[in-house]
C-alpha cells in the first residue's frame, strides 16, 4: 500500500499517536504491523570450548603454549537454522556465554542490536561471539553471505600479511616433555610442523620466503619484543636485503621497548620499505613521543582499543593505523562504527589476530569485505594452525597470493566438522590449560628468561 499526498498529510496532522484513518488498511498504532516478518527467534546457545595445537612462537610474554583456547558456539534458532561463531578462549569467556544463553533465549537473531549493550557489559567476548553466531543465522535464512548483510561485499579478495615470529623448533625435547601435550606429537616426522628454529635473521629470511611460496604473501610483519632491539633490526634488514622494496614490513615488539630505544631504532627503520611501526612502547604519550621524532607511521592494537581511548588519541596523535578486531570493539558492529571514526580522525585500518581457528578466518574475511577502511593487509596466525586441526568441515581455508576470498556459501560460508570439534574440545578437557600463560611455556627453555624494557 502506498501513502497517497492524503494520507501522508493527514499521518502528519495526526503526529506520534497517528492513525490513518482512510488508509485502506495501512494502519499505525504504535505496535508491529501484521506483516512485519516472524522473527528468527534463538531457542539456544550451545558453548564449546577448545584447544587447538600451537607452535613454540615467541613473543614480549614468553613462548605460545602447546595448545592455544578457543570457544565455539552453535546458536539454533526455531527456524531449525543454526549459526556459528568463534571467539577468545578461556575460562571467563565460556562462563560468560552460559550466561549469555540465558540472556538471548526467545529474543530475534536478526535483531542482535537490540541486546549488543547487555551483553558487552556482561563480557565483549561473548557479545562478538552471538552477534557473529546470529549473522551466520541470518546470511543462512536468507540465503546471503554475511558481508551482504552489512551492504557488502565491498570486495571479493582480502589480502592478509605474513605474522613472522621467532620460534623453537616444534619438537624442541624440553617443550615436548610439556605435561600438558595430550596428542601424540613427537620428534620428527611427528612433529606439529617443519619449520624448525627460528631465532636469528638468517633463519627469519629463511621463514619468510616459506610464508611467499607457500602463501604468496606481499607484506610482511615481524613479532618483535624477543630479541634485543638491535637484533630485531638486523632481521628487518636482512629480509629487505632479501624482498626488495617491493615487499612492504612491519615489526610489532609489543611495548617491549623504552622510547629512547624505540626512537633509536625507528630512526634506522626509515631506510626501509616500512609500512608502520607498531607498537614498539606502551601507551599513547610514549607512542606519540616515537611517531612525532622517528616521522614514521605507527600504528596499534595496544593503546587504541576501545572507544573509550579514541578522545585522548585525538589529542595525543600516537597513530596512523588502527588495528581493528571484531572481538574486543565490539563486533562488527563496533569494527563498523570504527571505520567510521578513523576517517574522520585520518586513520587507515588493518585487522589485529591472535590465535585463532577457520570461523573466526572467515569472519576476518567478512569482516575486510563489510569495511571499506580497512585497506591495509591484515594480520592472521592461520598460517600457523596445522592443517589437521581447523574446526571446519573440509580443508583449511585457501590463502592464495596472500589474499583469501570470500566465501561463497550463505552466512559465513563455513561449517563446522563435528568429529573435528569434539575433538578439539576432548583435549581441552585433557590438557588443562584454561588461560593463555606464555610464561610457562618459555620458562621449560629459558628459566631466566625476564621481560624487562629494552
Ligand atoms: O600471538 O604472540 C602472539 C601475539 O603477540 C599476539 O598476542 C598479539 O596480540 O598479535 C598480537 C599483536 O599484534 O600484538
Ligand atoms: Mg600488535
Amino acid at each position: 500500500m502506498t501513502y497517497s499526498r492524503r494520507s501522508w498529510l493527514r499521518a502528519v496532522a495526526a503526529g506520534a499517536a497517528g492513525l490513518f484513518a482512510d488508509s485502506g488498511g495501512l494502519r499505525w498504532s504504535g505496535a508491529a504491523p501484521a506483516s512485519v516478518p516472524a522473527p528468527l527467534a534463538i531457542t539456544d546457545l550451545t558453548v564449546t570450548p577448545i584447544a587447538l595445537p600451537d607452535p613454540p612462537l615467541l613473543n614480549v610474554g614468553g613462548c605460545h603454549g602447546p595448545y592455544f583456547l578457543r570457544n565455539i558456539v552453535q546458536l539454533k534458532t526455531d527456524a531449525g537454522i543454526v549459526g556459528i561463531g568463534e571467539t577468545t578462549g578461556s575460562e571467563g569467556v565460556t562462563a560468560a556465554l552460559a550466561k549469555a544463553r540465558d540472556m538471548i533465549r526467545g529474543k530475534n537473531a536478526f535483531a542482535f542490536r537490540s541486546f549488543r549493550a547487555e551483553l558487552d557489559k556482561l563480557n565483549t567476548a561473548a557479545y562478538t561471539a552471538v552477534e557473529l553466531a546470529c549473522l551466520d543465522a541470518c546470511g543462512r535464512a536468507t540465503g546471503r553471505r554475511l558481508s551482504e548483510l552489512w551492504g557488502g561485499p565491498v570486495r571479493e579478495q582480502v589480502e592478509f600479511a605474513a605474522y613472522l615470529f621467532y620460534r623453537y623448533a616444534a619438537d624442541h625435547p624440553k617443550l615436548l616433555a610439556d605435561l600438558r601435550i595430550v596428542d601424540d606429537r613427537g620428534r620428527g616426522d611427528r612433529a606439529l610442523d617443519d619449520w624448525g628454529e627460528v631465532r636469528t635473521p638468517e633463519a627469519m629470511v629463511r621463514e619468510a620466503e616459506g610464508f611467499q611460496k607457500r602463501w604468496g604473501f606481499r607484506v610482511f610483519k615481524l613479532k618483535g619484543g624477543y630479541l634485543p632491539p638491535d637484533e630485531e633490526l638486523a632481521t628487518m634488514r636482512a629480509m629487505h636485503a632479501h624482498f626488495g622494496d617491493k615487499c612492504p614490513l612491519r615489526i610489532d615488539p609489543n611495548g617491549r621497548w623504552k622510547t629512547e630505544t624505540a626512537i633509536r631504532v625507528g630512526k634506522q627503520l626509515k631506510d626501509l620499505p616500512l609500512e608502520y611501526y607498531e607498537d614498539p612502547v606502551t601507551g599513547q604519550e610514549a607512542m606519540a613521543e616515537v611517531r612525532r621524532e622517528t616521522g614514521l607511521a605507527m600504528s596499534t592494537n595496544m593503546c587504541v582499543t576501545r572507544f573509550e581511548h579514541i578522545p585522548d588519541a585525538l589529542r595525543l596523535n600516537p597513530v596512523d593505523v588502527v588495528l581493528a578486531d571484531h572481538h574486543y570493539w565490539g563486533g562488527f558492529a563496533g569494527c563498523v562504527e570504527l571505520a567510521r571514526i578513523a576517517d574522520v580522525a585520518g586513520w587507515k585500518l588493518s585487522q589485529h589476530s591472535n590465535n585463532h581457528a577457520g570461523v573466526t578466518m572467515a569472519a576476518m574475511i567478512h569482516l575486510a569485505a563489510t569495511i571499506p577502511q580497512i585497506t591495509l593487509a591484515s594480520d592472521t596466525h592461520y598460517p600457523w594452525l596445522p592443517p589437521a586441526y581447523d574446526v571446519i568441515a573440509g580443508e583449511k581455508l585457501p590463502i592464495r597470493n596472500g589474499q583469501m576470498e570470500v566465501p561463497a556459501g550463505p552466512g559465513l560460508g563455513v561449517a563446522l566438522d563435528p568429529d573435528k570439534l569434539a575433538r578439539a574440545h576432548e583435549v581441552y578437557n585433557k590438557c588443562g590449560m584454561k588461560k593463555r600463560d606464555d610464561v610457562t611455556t618459555i620458562k621449560l627453555v629459558e628459566p631466566d628468561w625476564n621481560r624487562d624494557l629494552w
